[in-house]
């Protein structure tokens, strides 16, 4: 049987820290697609469609990886499409206690068996956060080798449209 795994998140901006997991992740799955899904919770400096395009030109490299992004709940998502696993990253004990209760709640949504697997971050991106990035990158500050080079061009373009 295909494996169909998932990576999800909000991903604005993808980091070097997401980029690390996806591509250990695409190595253990037959497929694997990157979900981005816009977290009410938090407020994105990127829209869906923005983060879609800057995603995608990242993953080229990377033959058996697709981008889609989706609203509504990851579980839904997961019925309507099939995937067998979903591939979320630890960084530490605080992703874990947030990341075990969302698995757990998620298991009772999903229709078929799905697991739910965490893989540890490398330890080079464990302090690498989406909003840390946006904060230092907002404030001036450089961003070089916590995205990857295709994010931060597509971030340093869309920054310098949107003073203009
Ligand atoms: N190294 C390794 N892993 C990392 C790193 C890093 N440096 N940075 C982030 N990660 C991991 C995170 O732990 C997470 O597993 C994943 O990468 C995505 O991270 P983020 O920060 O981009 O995404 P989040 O945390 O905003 O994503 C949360 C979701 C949007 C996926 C979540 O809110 C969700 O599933 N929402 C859908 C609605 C739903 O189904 N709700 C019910 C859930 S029970």
């Amino acid at each position: 049987m295909k494996t169909k795994a998932l990576y999800t998140g909000s991903f604005d901006p993808l980091t070097n820290g997401h980029y690390n997991i996806i591509e250990r992740a695409s190595k253990l799955y037959d497929e694997l697609t990157v979900g981005i899904i816009m977290n009410p919770a938090k407020k994105s400096l990127f829209s869906l469609q923005e983060r879609k395009e800057m995603i995608e030109e990242t993953m080229k490299p990377l033959g058996n990886v697709r981008v889609d992004s989706f609203s509504g709940l990851l579980a839904d998502y997961v019925n309507k499409n099939g995937f067998n696993v979903v591939v979320r990253g630890l960084r530490s004990s605080m992703d874990f206690e947030y990341e075990i209760q969302m698995a757990q709640m998620n298991a009772r949504l999903f229709n078929e068996a799905v697991e739910t697997v965490f893989l540890m971050t490398d330890p080079q991106s464990s302090f690498i956060s989406s909003s840390m990035v946006k904060e230092v990158h907002s404030l001036g500050g450089s961003i070089e080798g916590l995205v990857p080079d295709e994010i931060l061009r597509s971030m340093k373009a869309l920054t310098e449209d949107r003073r203009m």
